[in-house]
């Protein structure tokens, strides 16, 4: 697990948060947004983002697990919305499965017919 605090003047993701970077909302709840990956790999490609600052899920999950389960709903969301409702929810942990930005969040993946394996 990495970092773990409640706000983070650094971190990319908190900075769109706060309205302080721009991004392509598509939606948002309370405790949650969806903005779309400036680097889409597939038609819908959106980011679901707890508002609050965990450094990853592994964190998310441990110390706030409804929270995680509202991030499951809004990707659930985006997808119902912006694809046909079915979608692969990515999270990557850690820098070497592709972590790159240490502010937890997940890939919506939708719009098409997914292969697979990721690597
Ligand atoms: P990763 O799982 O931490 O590698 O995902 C980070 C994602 O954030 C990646 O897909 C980037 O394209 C995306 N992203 C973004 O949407 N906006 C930004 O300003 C930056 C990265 I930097």
């Amino acid at each position: 697990m990495t970092s773990t605090s409640s706000a983070d003047a650094d971190c990319l993701f908190c900075k769109i948060v706060a309205g302080h970077v721009p991004a392509d909302v598509v939606a948002s709840s309370e405790r949650v947004i969806a903005f779309r990956d400036i680097a889409p790999q597939a038609p819908v490609h959106v980011l679901v983002v707890p508002k609050e600052h965990y450094g990853d899920v592994a964190v998310l999950a441990a110390s706030d697990p409804a929270l995680l389960a509202e991030v499951v709903a809004l990707a659930d969301e985006v997808a119902g919305e912006l694809s046909d409702g079915q979608f692969r929810l990515i999270f990557n942990n850690g820098p070497h499965a592709g972590q790159s930005v240490f502010h937890v969040h997940g890939h919506v993946i939708s719009g098409a017919r997914l292969g697979w394996t990721p690597a």
